[in-house]
C-alpha cells in the first residue's frame, strides 16, 4: 500500500505582500498528477490546510477545486482515500463543514472525541489504520480528553494501568506534552486491541505538533504554553505505530524516535514508529531558503510504502520504503544576501537579481537613494536591512541620553552620532533644525494658531487618559 504524506499547505498565505495563491495552485495540481503517476492509495494531510481560520473566498475556491478533483480520483480501481486533519491555523469547525455529507473515501477528522477511532483503509487485502489527531490546543482539548480518559462508566480509552487520584481521575498536565500523552493513551489502547485481532495491521498517526529534536523555521506560529512549545519524542516510543505523519514544522525532515526499555516508556508495544515532517507546500519565510538557492525551495512530500503482512511475520515495522519528492511549485528561489554596498550592488546582484531576496547591507554611511539603487538591481528585493557599522566603539555609548538631553536637537544629533559614528555636519544640522521647526509650527497651527505648545492636541492615548482622570475627579 502506498501513502502520500503532506501538510502545511497554508492556502491563502501571503509573503511580504505577495499573493502566493498561484504557486499554491501549481503545487497542488502537481500533487494531483503525482498521486496518479505514483499510484498513491492513501493521501494524508496533517494540518494547516488553510492559513487562516477565516480563509478568503479565493483560498476557499482553490481548495474546493483541488478537493473535488482529489475526491473523484480512482487509483488501482479504487477511490483515493483522503484524510485531512486541522492544524493550529485552521478552524476545525470550518474545515469540517460538510464532513458528514462527504463521500465515503473522504475523511475530515476534526473531532477530538474521535481520535481513538482510526480511519481503516483496505486495499488489495492489506489493512491500514490511520489515527488522525487534529491540532490539540492544551486549553481547549484538555477537558475533552479528561472526559475520554475518565469515562462515565469507567475509562473509555486509557492504556494500561494509569496513575489515578482518589476519585479515579487521570491527571492531564496543562501542556502540549500533557494533552498529547492523553491522546496517545486513546490511540495506543485502540491499536493494541486491533493488533491482537489482526497482527497484519499497519498503523499511522497523523499529528500536528512540535516534537522536540526537530528544527523549526520562522514561518510557524508560536504555540508555546507555559513557555513550552514541544512534546518529547519519547511519547511515541513503543506505541505500536509504524509511522508518524507529522505536520506543523515547515522544514521537511526526518525525526528519530528511539526505541526505549520497557521500564522507561509509557507504552509497551513491540513497534516504534518512523517519523517525518513532510514540511510545508511552499517556503513561507526567508529562514527556509536553500543553499544553493533553488526554485521551489526544496519543499517536498513523502511517499511511504507499507508491507504490513511482512511486518506481522517478522515483528518489525511495516514501513518498507520512504521517499521524498520535490514539490514542483515554481515558487521563486528565496535567497538571503549579506554584504557591503559594493558587493550587494555588484556581484551579488548579477547572481541573485531575479530571485526573491532578503538583503543585509553593511554600511558606514547612509548613501543617497539606497533603496532605489537596490531596487534598480534586484527585481524582488523583498527585505532590505541596512546595518551600520559604528567605527568608533565608544560612539555607540553616546546615543542621546534622555536624562541629559535638553531639546530635540540633542536627541537627533545623538542619533546621528550613534548610527554613523561621527558628529553631524553643519548641513545635516540645518536639515534637522528645519524639521524640528516644522513640527513645532505644525503643532501650533493645529491648536488654532494662537496657543502655546502645551495646548496642542494630545495623541489619542493621552487624551483618553485625561478623560478618565476627569471622570474620576
Ligand atoms: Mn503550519
Amino acid at each position: 500500500m502506498r501513502v502520500l504524506h503532506t501538510s502545511d499547505w497554508h492556502i491563502g498565505r501571503r509573503f511580504k505582500g505577495i499573493d502566493l495563491l498561484e504557486w499554491q495552485r501549481k503545487a497542488l495540481e502537481w500533487l494531483i498528477g503525482i498521486i496518479g503517476s505514483e499510484q498513491v492509495d492513501v493521501l494524508c494531510v496533517a494540518g494547516d490546510v488553510y492559513d487562516s481560520p477565516r480563509p478568503s473566498t479565493e483560498a476557499v475556491r482553490l481548495f474546493n477545486g483541488i478537493f473535488a478533483t482529489l475526491g473523484n480520483m480512482e487509483v488501482n480501481g479504487h477511490p483515493l482515500e483522503i484524510i485531512f486533519t486541522p492544524g493550529n491555523h485552521d478552524s476545525a469547525d470550518r474545515l469540517g463543514t460538510g464532513a458528514a455529507l462527504m463521500r465515503p473515501n473522504v475523511h475530515m477528522r476534526c473531532d477530538i472525541e474521535a481520535i481513538g477511532e482510526p480511519v481503516v483503509v483496505t486495499v488489495g487485502g492489506e489493512k491500514l489504520a490511520v489515527y488522525a489527531l487534529p491540532y490539540l490546543d492544551p486549553d481547549l482539548s484538555r477537558p475533552v480528553l479528561q472526559g475520554m480518559l475518565d469515562g462515565r462508566d469507567g475509562p473509555l480509552c486509557a492504556y494500561d494501568e494509569q496513575e489515578r487520584d482518589e476519585d479515579g481521575h487521570v491527571h492531564i498536565a496543562r501542556s502540549h506534552e500533557g494533552v498529547m500523552k492523553a491522546a496517545m493513551q486513546c490511540v495506543v489502547n485502540d491499536l493494541a486491541k486491533r493488533r491482537a485481532e489482526n497482527p497484519a495491521l499497519a498503523a499511522i498517526l497523523m499529528a500536528h505538533a512540535f516534537v522536540s529534536g526537530a528544527q523549526p523555521s520562522d514561518s510557524e506560529r508560536n504555540i508555546s504554553v507555559g513557555g513550552v512549545d514541544s512534546v518529547p519524542a519519547a511519547l511515541f516510543a513503543n506505541s505500536g505505530l509504524d509511522y508518524l505523519a507529522l505536520g506543523h514544522l515547515h522544514r521537511p525532515q526526518n525525526l528519530t524516535i528511539a526505541q526505549l526499555d520497557r521500564s522507561e516508556s509509557i507504552f509497551h508495544e513491540s513497534r516504534t514508529p518512523q517519523a517525518r515532517y513532510s514540511g510545508s507546500l511552499l517556503a513561507y519565510s526567508f529562514s527556509e531558503a536553500r543553499t544553493p538557492p533553488a526554485v521551489g525551495n526544496g519543499k517536498s512530500v513523502v511517499l511511504l510504502d507499507l508491507d504490513a503482512a511482512r511486518a506481522a511475520e517478522t515483528g518489525g515495522n511495516a514501513v518498507r520504503a520512504i521517499r521524498t519528492l520535490d514539490v514542483q511549485s515554481g515558487e521563486p528561489a528565496f535567497v538571503q544576501i549579506d554584504g557591503t554596498l559594493d558587493e550587494v550592488l555588484g556581484p551579488l546582484a548579477d547572481e541573485y537579481g531575479e530571485d526573491w531576496v532578503s538583503i543585509t547591507i553593511r554600511l558606514s554611511e547612509y548613501p543617497h537613494g539606497l533603496y532605489q539603487r537596490i531596487d534598480a538591481k534586484y527585481a524582488h528585493a523583498l527585505e532590505k536591512n541596512p546595518v551600520y557599522t559604528v567605527r568608533d566603539a565608544s560612539a555607540a555609548r553616546t546615543m542621546a541620553d534622555m536624562r541629559t538631553a535638553t531639546d530635540e536637537m540633542d536627541v537627533l544629533t545623538g542619533f546621528v552620532r550613534y548610527s554613523l559614528g561621527r558628529e553631524a555636519r553643519d548641513d545635516e544640522r540645518s536639515v534637522l533644525a528645519k524639521a524640528v521647526e516644522a513640527v513645532r509650527s505644525q503643532g501650533t497651527e493645529h491648536a488654532g494658531g494662537t496657543g502655546t505648545r502645551e495646548q496642542t492636541k494630545p495623541a489619542r492615548g493621552i487624551a483618553g487618559m485625561q478623560q478618565k482622570e476627569g471622570r474620576e475627579r
